[in-house]
């Protein structure tokens, strides 16, 4: 084997073990479903665990910082676009206070949730900060 090709071996092997330990590159910004997972059946109320990686959650009430923001909750709606203030009502869930955690309380049925990352003004950071899910909410026993 040769010096390059082994070069090359051993640069892909390390980026692959930055890979599976988790490491998320400068760039890398998103939003994600922590829990409930992708395809989901579960009971009201559905406990909602929500993350973010390349920025910061600060509450609302500290206004536009750059590379902050908080969390939404969508319901039955994909992102919103960029720039876009979103609304406050029984389909739009703010999470200003800086939370990462909630519960909330859905009738049985089948539901879109897409978690919606914004800025202190509630602009969204469009579909790059986004994460959409379907989830299965089952009869309470
Ligand atoms: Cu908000």
């Amino acid at each position: 084997m040769n010096g390059p090709r082994l070069r090359r071996i051993a640069a892909a092997a390390f980026a692959t073990s930055l890979a599976l330990a988790g490491y998320a590159t400068a760039q890398e910004q998103r939003v994600y479903f922590i829990e409930p997972k992708d395809g989901a059946e579960v009971r009201s109320p559905v406990k909602v665990v929500m993350g973010v990686e390349g920025m910061t959650i600060k509450p609302s009430e500290a206004g536009v910082v750059a590379g902050t923001g908080h969390h939404h909750i969508l319901l039955n709606q994909g992102p919103m676009r960029g720039g876009k203030v979103i609304p406050t009502d029984k389909t739009h869930l703010h999470y200003g206070k800086g939370q990462t955690e909630a519960t909330i309380k859905l009738e049985p049925g089948e539901y879109t949730l897409t978690m919606q990352f914004a800025d202190g003004l509630h602009r969204s950071f469009g579909k790059k900060m986004a994460h959409t899910i379907k989830i299965k909410v089952l009869p309470a026993q």
